[in-house]
């Protein structure tokens, strides 16, 4: 069989290289999915209607034109996915929780007990297995009805987004003992609000995905405050977040580029990094500083990024049990200053980012295979915010339809070869994650980009799921709790 043909290959190539390197006892690994990605159940029981139920059923916003109606169907079959985790052997499992299940209505005046029970069973196989779970509270399904009113755009969102995590909190932290608050907030806020390649599709360039920010950063700090002084003391667990970014490395040697790079790692990590994980709070100086200087420019009244009151920086401000990330790729980055009348993020940034075409590519457009990047990320974050625990949420790779996926091993092999570079550079990283346990809809790509370690028959309505080779990589990578030099 061409799979068992690959490992042996691999394993023969590992044997001729040699040298063994060994993960610390103090990394322990997962993989990683998000409800709105595998549930499916869109409408089962009284689940509410969220905005990437609407968004994917509008024509052309998903690129193959399908939608997450039945996805990986995990809402009928959770137990065998609990089942994958045991074969993979994995130490975590994180998931996200979909608010329209828990809320339909998105307010927690009612709460759906089929979707609680739905969680509750989920959670109590994991702990059975001995399969700690990591909980997201929000991965991009937020209620449409909180759309109508704003999304995050609407200031009071920071309370109905703390009253569904107190829900969650309520309903599972007696056993879910690590939270994230939010997935992604630069996805959420640039493409979603910014852009319109993500629900809710808003679209307004250079002022929609500030305010989301600005609203998102608010909501995360008070459900972690909820968190830390109502139920950490009672259920003892931790929370924070995961923040997306790829590594950006100046294209050329001169000093025009550093600073753009240095300027491209604070509009993309830094502008939801700072206010939480830096000593001064706040949002980069130099986003505040161009932002503001732009939009005066371009004859707006005052900055388009909002500003924080000094309250706000220090209720902010040092909202974090942990440091977590999800990466996958490298960009380089030019200096490039334009005016514009236009509002515009990336006129804000004012930096031209592209990749070198000879790196190798994926089934996405925007992830090429750089390991090297993943240690200098790992390490710009421990100097930029004094050495954190920093966890890493999300890492992978994406191909179109392949169960004997070399690529993606060979990426992870990588990748895994450049954290323990990091981890010998003094990072301090105590979890590592694959995204993701199995194919999912892939948001606007649909199902036409593959990133799971288990393949999913899209066109079986039983949704049958078969480990990869990569799955079998994984698997013996965990056994082994080590890899082969690159
Ligand atoms: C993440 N980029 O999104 C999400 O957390 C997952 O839900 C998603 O399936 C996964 O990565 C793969 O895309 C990203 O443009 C979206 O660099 C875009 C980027 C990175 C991550």
């Amino acid at each position: 069989m061409a799979i068992t043909k690959t490992i042996s290959l691999l394993c023969l190539i590992f044997a001729v290289r040699g040298e063994v390197r060994r993960f610390p006892d103090t990394l322990s690994f997962g993989v990683a999915t998000a409800s709105y990605q595998i549930e499916g159940g869109w409408n089962a029981s009284d689940k509410g209607e969220n905005i990437w139920d609407r968004f994917s059923h509008q024509p052309n916003t998903i690129k193959d034109g399908s939608n997450g109606d039945v996805a990986c169907d995990s809402y009928n079959q959770h137990k065998r996915d609990v089942e994958m985790l045991k074969e993979l052997g994995v130490d975590f499992y994180r998931f996200s929780i979909s608010w329209s299940r828990i809320l339909p209505d998105g307010f927690s005046n009612k709460i759906s007990q089929d979707g609680i029970a739905y969680y509750d069973s989920l959670i109590n196989d994991l702990i059975a297995a001995n399969i700690t779970p990591f909980v997201t509270i929000y991965h991009w399904d937020l209620p449409q009805r909180l759309q109508d009113l704003g999304g995050w755009t609407n200031p009071l969102i920071a309370d109905y987004y703390t009253d569904f995590a107190e829900v969650a909190f309520e309903a599972f932290g007696d056993r879910v003992k690590n939270w994230l608050t939010f997935n992604e907030p630069w996805v959420v806020c640039l493409q979603g609000y910014g852009q319109h390649a993500k629900a809710p599709g808003v679209g307004m360039n250079g002022i929609g995905e500030y305010i989301c920010g600005h609203n998102l950063l608010k909501s995360h700090a008070k459900a972690y405050h909820l968190y830390d002084d109502v139920y950490r003391p009672i259920q003892m667990g931790r929370i924070g977040w995961t923040l997306s970014s790829n590594w950006l490395e100046p294209a050329t040697q001169s000093a025009a580029d550093a600073e753009a790079a240095d300027r491209a790692m604070q509009f993309n990590l830094g502008w939801f990094s700072h206010a939480v994980f830096s000593r001064e709070g706040d949002y980069p100086q130099v986003m505040r500083d161009r932002i503001a200087n732009k939009s005066l420019a371009q004859g707006y009244p005052r900055s388009r990024l909002p500003e924080f009151t000094p309250e706000e920086i220090a209720y902010i401000k040092g909202t974090f049990d942990f440091f977590g990330v999800n990466h996958y790729s490298t960009n380089l980055i030019k200096m490039l200053e334009t005016t514009s009348i236009a509002p515009d993020f990336f006129l804000d940034m004012g930096v031209l980012v592209f990749q070198n075409p000879t790196w190798p590519g994926s089934a996405s457009s925007w992830l090429k295979v750089v390991p090297w990047g993943f240690r200098k990320l790992l390490n710009w974050i421990k100097e930029s915010y004094n050495n954190p625990e920093i966890l890493v949420f999300e890492n992978g790779f994406s191909d179109r339809d392949n169960m004997d996926d070399v690529d993606r091993i060979s990426y992870y092999h990588g990748y895994l070869n450049s954290l323990l570079d990091a981890i010998e550079d003094g990072c301090n990283v105590t979890a590592y994650t694959a995204w993701s346990l199995m194919d999912n809809f892939e948001w606007d790509e649909g199902y036409t980009e593959r990133f799971g370690l288990y393949y999913v028959d899209f066109n079986d309505p039983r949704r049958p799921r078969k480990p990869k080779a990569s799955a079998l990589y994984y698997k013996s990578t965990l056994e082994t709790r080590s890899i082969e030099r690159d």
